[in-house]
């Protein structure tokens, strides 16, 4: 996150970091993405966090593969690590232009209930243009490669499909696509999400609406975040949660 500012946990107890084993030699206890917890056994992150990109090996094969709860600081200690042992990733996920970027993680065992975060329903408003938001992370908080020890928040506001459209043409790169994406900036710039805050979540009205998925670059005014659209995906992708397989375990 750039532009931020330091996150209790206790006031985001949702957020969870994704961890795998040799990821970045340790220094960030292992962490890669970010995620949210959607249910008690249940964390949903971005598709894109599975992949060859960020984990180097085969996709969707992550070595010992954690998230890690309740902590704000990643070496810190508290909380609960719990093993991932089910990955399902959204069918329509497609890495050529990050539509669909949405996975669900089952966990080994159970949050308690108050982990849990309600997630936004399509015309509830809380995606309405101009809702004042929050994005949490881990991420990059320079946009040079210098990562966040303990979780950061910055306050962002939901942008219009037409802004978002505007940003990302697709001329020259990825398309903002309306029915699956949502965007979300600081108007004056220097607040977004960042590299390594994927997966994590974007926060209106206590309610889920957002998964940190791309941007061109971080925190400049006319390039603001794109977010995967939770209201859309959610609803029809909670429910197939399939066993990961025998090697990621
Ligand atoms: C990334 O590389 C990334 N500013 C994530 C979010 C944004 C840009 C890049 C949004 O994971």
């Amino acid at each position: 996150v750039v532009g931020g500012q330091p996150a209790r946990i206790a006031d985001a107890p949702w957020v969870v970091a994704l961890s795998s084993r040799d990821r970045f030699g340790g220094t960030r206890g292992g962490q890669f993405c970010g995620g949210v917890v959607v249910a008690p056994t249940r964390v949903v992150t971005a598709a894109h966090c599975l992949g060859r990109e960020i984990l180097g090996g085969e996709p969707w094969e992550v070595p010992d593969f954690k998230v890690i709860a309740g902590r704000s600081a990643l070496r810190g200690e508290g909380g609960k690590e719990i093993r991932v042992v089910g990955t399902w990733v959204n069918p329509a996920y497609d890495a050529a232009t990050n539509d669909g970027d949405l996975a669900v993680l089952t966990l080994a065992s159970a949050l308690p209930q108050s982990y849990v975060i309600a997630t936004a329903a399509t015309g509830d408003g809380a995606e309405t243009p101009g809702t004042p938001a929050t994005v949490y992370g881990w991420g990059d908080t320079t946009g040079n490669g210098t990562y966040a020890s303990s979780l950061r928040s910055a306050p962002v506001q939901v942008l219009s499909d037409a802004a978002c459209e505007r940003a990302y043409p697709g001329v020259f790169g990825t398309a903002y696509r309306a029915g699956t994406m949502l965007c979300a900036g600081d108007p004056q710039g220097g607040k977004d999400a960042c590299q390594g805050d994927s997966g994590g979540p974007l926060v209106a009205g206590g309610r889920l609406i957002g998964l940190v998925s791309w941007g061109s670059g971080c925190g400049q005014a006319e390039n603001p975040g794109v977010y995967t659209r939770v209201s859309a995906l959610l609803p029809s992708t909670l429910r197939p949660v399939t066993p990961v397989s025998p090697s990621a375990r």
